[in-house]
């Protein structure tokens, strides 16, 4: 079945000599998918465990999503915003109200949308709260992934994504994630800062869930020392860790967002992208609420695509979707059985330190160096067996297959794992 691999090569091959060397993928050439399926150039089948680093949560190809682009891109594509469309203000509308804030300030990628986050917040801090002009601060969590402009690899500490790149931008103070007592000090000592920037779970850094009450502490500090608590809900958010946002808690709001307060941590900005799209197409967004959003006026910010009419389409079918297929619920309740599985497996295993994450958002540490090849050989096997998974710094295996899977097809898929793992193991 994998024998031939002459189209692979082929592909490859062109990628490699025309293409920018910015990535190491897996040998794997895919030209189609559907829903929690993958298809290669020589036939063969997979089961997506990447998800397009979770853009694709609501499955590859999504048959409603795909009409709503095909419908949208028949009628009016761009206009850029010298103009107003009929999309986007629906749109607005309807995102505003699905999240719960004022406003969205739409843009395309992720690190578009952090951008602007950023800018919003600085903006905020010179008019709200008279902090001298280019004094404002941002704070930022050690092992953050924001994306990969120059303002934000110049507060990454991940030396590949930085090291050449300078000079690096000003104005960000590094902390520990998962420490509200080093934010406390942090804010208590230093009254130019404005904003608090983190990932509700840190994805690249490897998975890492915070303690329960951590993101209700940040909002209480962030209040306290007037502080915009910024969420980058870019990888966790919509549905992927078992509730329709990270900060929702253990709140099962996915049929109905009821924010309870007792789980909710409620971000002043929220910075969505990814699976706002379904992985259709690049729209991200950030919402908040009047008193943040109105220091932007026009022709402070913007970009040609934000808002157009297909973004706004395939977003709010996206986002339907979310809530019809109701895969928050369905994320939390197999990343259950998914890390109760893979505990199983690991209490015999030499290979498997551990598994870890929230919802269909796993990781699981190799038990070898971080320069050792294990967990790229190991994603190298998973794809001889059918399934795809990437490796994240070194030995961690990130495991994230769309939300719409079903309990059967991830049992399947927990077996193609663990009877893969198995040929590692050292006795
Ligand atoms: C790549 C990681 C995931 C993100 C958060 C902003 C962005 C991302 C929390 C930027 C993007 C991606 C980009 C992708 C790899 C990937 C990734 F491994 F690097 F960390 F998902 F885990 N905030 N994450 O995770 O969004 O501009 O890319 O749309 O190839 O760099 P973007």
């Amino acid at each position: 079945m994998f024998a031939d691999t002459t189209l692979t090569n082929q592909f490859i091959d062109l990628e490699h000599q025309h293409g920018a060397h910015n990535y190491h993928p897996l040998p794997v050439v895919l030209e189609r998918g559907e829903g929690v399926y993958l298809w290669d150039v020589e036939g063969n089948k997979y089961f997506d465990f990447l998800s397009a680093y979770s853009a694709v949560n609501q499955g590859h190809c999504h048959p409603k999503i795909i009409k709503a682009l095909n419908d949208q891109a028949q009628q009016l594509c761009l206009t850029s915003r010298a103009f107003h469309n009929s999309t986007f203000g629906p749109f607005a509308a309807f995102i505003t109200t699905y999240f719960g804030f004022d406003k969205i300030l739409p843009m395309n990628s992720g690190a578009e949308a952090v951008e602007t986050a950023i800018k919003i917040a600085r903006k905020w801090g010179v008019q709200k709260k008279g902090i001298p002009q280019e004094q404002a601060q941002i704070v930022v969590c050690h092992g953050n992934f924001h994306g990969r402009t120059t303002t934000i690899i110049s507060f990454s500490d991940d030396e590949v994504a930085k090291k050449d790149f300078g000079p690096y931008t000003p104005g960000f103070i590094s902390i520990p994630h998962n420490n509200a007592e080093e934010l406390r000090k942090t804010l208590e000592n230093n009254s130019n800062i404005v904003g608090f920037l983190v990932e509700p779970i840190q994805g690249e850094a490897g998975i890492f869930v915070p303690e329960e009450n951590y993101l209700r502490e940040v909002q209480q500090l962030c209040n306290q020392y007037q502080v915009l608590f910024i969420a980058d809900e870019i990888q966790t958010g919509i549905a992927r860790t078992g509730s329709l946002l990270a900060v929702c808690g253990n709140c099962n709001c996915s049929s109905s967002c009821l924010r309870q307060p007792d789980t909710f941590a409620n971000p002043d900005i929220l910075i969505l992208g990814k699976a706002l799209s379904g992985g259709v197409y690049p729209v991200s967004a950030v919402l908040a609420n009047n008193n943040v959003m109105d220091v932007i006026q026009p022709g402070e910010h913007g970009s040609t695509f934000g808002g157009n009419p297909i973004a706004a389409a395939v977003a709010m079918s996206a986002l339907r979707v979310v809530k019809e297929e109701k895969l928050a619920e369905n994320a939390r309740k197999l990343g259950k059985i998914f890390r109760s599985e893979i505990n199983e497996y690991i209490k015999t295993s030499n290979v498997v330190l551990l598994v870890r994450g929230k919802g269909l958002l796993n990781a699981i540490v190799i038990n070898d160096t971080p320069e050792s090849d294990t967990a790229w050989n190991i994603c190298l096997a998973l794809k001889e067996n059918g399934l795809l998974a990437k490796p994240t710094h070194g030995n961690i295996i990130r495991f994230a297959p769309p939300l719409i899977m079903t309990e059967e097809e991830l049992l399947e898929c927990v077996s193609i794992i663990t009877k893969t793992l198995s040929a590692f193991e050292t006795n």
